[in-house]
């Protein structure tokens, strides 16, 4: 049986590098003549897609449930390319995935609260049961000293100081779940240069890009 594909995803904080990262291990991966592309969610592409955009940029407004869903819904519609691409012996690098989903909506509070949660947290994991699952999770941990550095958030909803620091408590709350279950997730310093969390990135995907034996297993399973 050929080895299928490793399915990579590249999760963080924003101001972590994590596209820049999957763009240089996109391009390393295929000077070495390994077959790989990379996705990112959400995908601003398809009509889902185009809502969450909006909702991002703030010119709608969405039930906290409802935009939940449909990131959630956003992943499920590249469900079965993703398969599809990884038994083909495809490796793919994935910008984000079910885990940016549950920490963003899961670190919402309710207004004029402190902590006190909007939505969930096993609430928000549940839509994305069943899902391809991540042979690794690389997380991209930045400080909030370094984000600032590296110019500060952007205009979109949630690029705020507050909402990334409890974003990232959830992060660990998944990284312990993942773990737990018997997942892959690494943490990697990303306060260090471009080149230096790029070699740390390479060594950690090593054995995987080189193909995978074991069948692809289900999100949460
Ligand atoms: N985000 C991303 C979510 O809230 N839920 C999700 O399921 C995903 C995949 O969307 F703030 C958030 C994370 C980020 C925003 O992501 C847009 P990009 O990577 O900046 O496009
Ligand atoms: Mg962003």
């Amino acid at each position: 049986m050929p080895r299928r594909g490793a399915f990579i995803v590249i999760e963080g904080l924003d101001r972590s590098g994590k596209s820049t990262q999957a763009a240089t291990l996109l391009r390393r991966l295929q000077d070495a003549q390994i077959s790989a592309k990379l996705i990112k969610f959400p995908d601003r592409t398809t009509p889902i897609g185009k809502m969450i955009d909006s909702y991002l940029r703030s010119e709608n407004e969405l039930d906290d449930h409802t935009v939940h869903l449909l990131f959630s819904a956003n992943r499920w519609e590249f469900a079965s390319s993703i398969e599809k691409s990884l038994q083909s012996g495809e490796t793919i690098i994935c910008d984000r995935y079910a885990f940016s989903g549950l920490a963003f909506s899961a670190s919402k509070i309710r207004p004029g609260s402190q902590s006190y949660p909007l939505l969930d947290y096993e609430w928000c994991r549940v839509p994305d049961i069943g899902l391809p699952a991540p042979d690794i999770t690389l997380f991209l941990d930045v400080s909030a000293d370094v984000a600032r550095k590296r110019g500060g958030y952007g205009e979109e909803r949630y690029e705020k100081e507050d909402v990334q620091r409890r974003v990232r408590d959830v992060f660990v709350r998944i990284s312990e779940h993942v773990q737990g279950g018997g997942g892959r997730w690494e943490v990697i310093d990303a306060d260090e240069t471009q080149e230096e969390v790029q070699e740390v990135v390479w060594k950690t995907v090593q054995e995987l890009v080189a193909g995978v034996d074991a069948p692809l297993e289900k999100l949460w399973d």
